[in-house]
């Protein structure tokens, strides 16, 4: 049969977990097709948590402890949990869950049934249809949570997940595998995990879905949840995300763009100098080409990058390309000018810089130009390497 551990992290959660400990193993009771398990994860609570989950697991052998000799935070506390659950006990899926009945224990059946139907990962959520928060949470603490749902949302651009930091999940076996090892490297002690964590196992690809759960307030004792929650969300929000865009291809093209137009203007100056200007304004073009070349081929293709006995037909290749765009930039300008004509549109307050159709013509040809450039690159200069069967 497979397993599930219940991980319930807990610091100084003794009337709670009191209280969850037997309502879990009531709630077994009706699951047959899983060996349902507790294991807490109580990092040496001053108020003696672990000493109540010892006298459980000497009466019942399903439940189980860990104990931290000092405060992980719940990352530190879900990562200690997951590794002794998984390697020490082979099980098959665990839950986060929190020890102060925040989360009905009578929706676990609905998680086991989606794992069954062959999903890597369940995520309670509280903002789908039939979900919710207390009603009587403080104007703070809605707000809080439903504004940062909604940012977590645009800054990882996701919204098919409407629940990013909500603690009650089922997750397998094949899902902490892949994401745990990358676990480490940043600073997912506090709460950020459950955001990390989801994160990573949403960008692998894994199968997620959101089951509907009500919020239910804690009765007894206190939320852990400390005010360098929203730093440290939006901190590593930020880090990953920035981190993703830096890696964006169409990021690198525009900023490899951005270079060669500098590299065009600031080399005019150059070529000036000793040519007449005809013949420096060509010299300044070429300059860029060849520093989009380079750029192209040391950063944004990188991991296509070309073999040196390349270099020669792919720069023509590369000049040609470039000379396209050049070519449909003219033609858009021309075509425009002759069937829309050149009028003014609006004049820029305080500058009075006037904005004509002239404008407009020379963007979208600079931006159709760049769409040809991308394309040129990727399917000619570029060509993503075919699997050759030598
Ligand atoms: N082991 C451990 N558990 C923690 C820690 N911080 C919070 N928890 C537990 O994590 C669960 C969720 O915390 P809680 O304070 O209820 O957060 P909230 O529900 O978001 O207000 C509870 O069972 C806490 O006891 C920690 O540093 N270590
Ligand atoms: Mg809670």
């Amino acid at each position: 049969m497979k397993k599930a551990f219940v991980i319930i992290p807990t610091y100084n959660e003794r009337e709670n977990i009191l209280k969850v400990i037997p309502i879990l193993l009531e709630t077994f009771k009706q699951i047959k097709n899983w060996e349902m398990n507790i294991l807490v994860v109580d990092d040496t609570s001053p108020d003696k948590t672990a000493d109540v989950v010892k006298d459980f697991a000497k009466k019942y052998k399903q439940v189980h402890l860990v104990l931290n000799k000092k405060k992980s935070g719940l990352g530190g506390a879900y990562l200690r949990g997951m590794d002794q659950a998984f390697h020490e006990y082979g099980a098959d899926v665990v839950f986060e869950f929190d020890a102060d009945l925040s989360h009905n224990p009578a929706k676990i059946p609905e998680f086991l049934r989606k794992i069954d139907e062959g999903y890597d990962m369940v995520l309670g959520s509280r903002y789908i249809p039939g979900g919710g928060i207390p009603e009587d949470w403080g104007l703070h603490r809605k707000f809080l949570s439903v504004v940062g749902n909604f940012v977590i949302m645009v800054i990882l651009t996701n919204f098919t997940i409407r629940d990013w930091t909500g603690g009650y999940r089922a997750i397998t076996r094949k899902v902490y595998d892949a994401v745990e090892p990358e676990m480490h490297d940043e600073k997912f002690t506090g709460y950020t995990f459950q955001i990390g964590f989801l994160h990573k196992a949403v960008k692998k690809g894994f199968k997620i879905i959101e089951i509907p759960f009500k919020f239910v307030d804690r009765t007894i004792g206190v939320s852990k949840l400390g005010n360098e929650y929203i730093k440290n969300n939006l901190l590593y929000l930020f880090k990953v995300r920035g981190k993703e865009i830096a890696q964006n291809r169409i990021f690198k093209f525009v900023i490899t763009g951005g270079i060669g137009a500098l590299v065009q203007l600031l080399s005019l100056f150059l070529w000036r100098a000793i040519l007449p200007y005809e013949l420096a304004v060509f010299m300044s073009i070429e300059t860029a080409i060849v520093s989009n070349f380079i750029f192209s081929n040391i950063w944004t293709f990188s991991d296509r990058k070309l073999k040196a006995s390349q270099y020669p037909s792919k720069f023509v290749q590369f000049n040609l390309a470039s000379g396209g765009s050049i070519l449909i930039q003219v033609v858009i300008a021309f075509l425009g000018k002759n069937l829309i004509g050149l009028f003014e549109l609006f004049r820029l307050p305080v500058v009075q810089v006037v904005i004509d159709t002239g404008m407009i013509y020379a963007v979208v040809g600079i931006l159709v130009g760049m769409f040809w450039n991308f394309f040129a690159y990727t399917t000619l200069i570029w060509k993503k390497p075919t699997e050759s069967h030598a």
